[in-house]
């Protein structure tokens, strides 16, 4: 094959489109088309789709949600157009206040428009880790998407969810909202005496960082090693070639050691697993078992205690 680069690609066009394995249950939707652009970044056919019902019933409650929490921040402007495209940033839907409780549906202009969101949200956002998995069984994949997603489903039903319960007030919560989401994070972190004395916090920034640090890492390998054919990067961990020979001998010289050709998958999924995982673990853990991670720190001898 001829080398080939994004400056250089064939775009392939079929005149008819590819539509892929056959599925039992065919519900994929939409006629395909060719777009120039998309061939630039990726394939050039973009569609059909798959929808299914549970796309459907995930698109349905995600927009059901999305609406409540934007008619929501449109009212607190009094259905003001130019104020509500002003101040979208700053607008927000808040979770009820403290006096509230675990109440199911308290009035809705008082957090219960925030728990009908919410679990219109959870519900869509669920309904898209079913789908997630659906697929991949169709297509005979492993399901190593689905529970990395999972991994992030974890922290946004402790953030929303489960710390608020075992907190026992829906308060607690995170608000909608642009900036006000920001505030809430802050606010969190000194009411619970500085999050960067959280040692899961430290683990999650480790791992956020370090997918990062890896993403470059392994984007800028194969990117540098596709002239030897490095981005069959399948055809290259079944059967090595000098692409996976030159990558590997590249990290070994600079630092010491180095992955393989499968390996460094494995620690990128991880890395990214991680850093949701311990994060969530390190929510929970404020305010139901430490109250100021600050004299926490302290405590353990973390921080010093002049
Ligand atoms: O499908 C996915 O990705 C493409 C899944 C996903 C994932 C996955 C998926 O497979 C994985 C592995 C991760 N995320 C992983 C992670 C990391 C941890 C391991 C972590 C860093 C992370 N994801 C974080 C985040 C964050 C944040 C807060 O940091 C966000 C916001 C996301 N991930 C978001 C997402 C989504 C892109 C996707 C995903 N991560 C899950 C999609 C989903 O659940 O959808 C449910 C909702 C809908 C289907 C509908 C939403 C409706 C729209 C908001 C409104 C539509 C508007 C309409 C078109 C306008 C028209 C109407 C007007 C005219 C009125
Ligand atoms: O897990 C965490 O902490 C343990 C989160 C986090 C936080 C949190 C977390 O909850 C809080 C409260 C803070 N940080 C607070 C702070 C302090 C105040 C701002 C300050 C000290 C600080 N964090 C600092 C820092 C720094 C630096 C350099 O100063 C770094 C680097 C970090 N914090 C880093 C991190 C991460 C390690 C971690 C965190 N802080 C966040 C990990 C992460 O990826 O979170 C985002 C992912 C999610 C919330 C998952 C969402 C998945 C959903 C399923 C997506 C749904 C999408 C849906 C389709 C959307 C549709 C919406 C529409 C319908 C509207
Ligand atoms: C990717 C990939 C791919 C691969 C890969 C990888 C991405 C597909 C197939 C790589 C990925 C992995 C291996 C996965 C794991 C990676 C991570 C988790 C990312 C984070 C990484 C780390 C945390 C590791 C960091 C380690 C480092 C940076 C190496 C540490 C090493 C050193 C500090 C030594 C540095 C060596 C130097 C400077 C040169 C040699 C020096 C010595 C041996 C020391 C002694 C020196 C002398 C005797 C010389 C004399 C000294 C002089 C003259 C100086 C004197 C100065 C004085 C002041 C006295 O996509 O493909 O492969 O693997």
């Amino acid at each position: 094959a001829y080398y080939q680069n994004i400056f250089s690609e064939v775009q392939v066009r079929p005149v008819s489109p590819e539509h892929g394995i056959p599925v039992e249950v065919d519900q994929r939707w939409g006629k395909p088309f060719n777009s120039y652009l998309f061939g630039l970044i990726g394939n050039a056919q973009v569609g059909p789709i798959y929808v299914g019902y549970l796309g459907a019933l995930s698109f349905a409650c995600g927009l059901i949600a999305f609406e409540i929490i934007g008619l929501n921040m449109w009212a607190s402007v009094n259905w003001d157009p130019v104020q509500f495209v002003r101040q979208l940033p700053w607008l927000a839907l808040e979770p009820p206040r403290p006096q509230y409780g675990l109440k199911i549906l308290p009035p809705l202009a008082e957090g219960g428009w925030w728990l009908i969101a919410g679990f219109f949200l959870t519900a869509s956002v669920l309904l898209w880790w079913l789908r997630l998995f659906r697929r991949a069984k169709a297509l005979g994949l492993g399901y190593h998407v689905p529970w990395a997603f999972a991994s992030a489903i974890w922290l946004f039903l402790v953030l929303g969810f489960i710390r608020p319960l075992l907190m026992g007030s829906w308060s607690e919560a995170v608000p909608f909202g642009i900036f006000p989401h920001l505030d809430w994070t802050a606010a969190f972190s000194l009411r619970y005496g500085n999050l960067f004395y959280n040692p899961f916090h430290m683990l999650s920034i480790v791992f956020l960082y370090g997918s990062t640090l890896l993403f470059a890492m392994h984007g800028g390998t194969i990117l540098a090693v596709s002239r030897y054919g490095g981005e069959r990067e399948i055809d290259q961990i079944v059967d090595r070639g000098t692409a996976t020979e030159r990558a590997a001998l590249f990290w070994r010289w600079t630092m010491g050691f180095n992955a393989t050709m499968e390996s460094v998958h494995r620690w990128a999924w991880w890395f990214a697993v991680l850093t949701t995982l311990t994060g969530g673990i390190g929510i929970l853990l404020t305010g139901t078992v430490v109250d100021n991670w600050y004299l926490w720190a302290v405590k353990h001898g973390v921080a010093p205690s002049y």
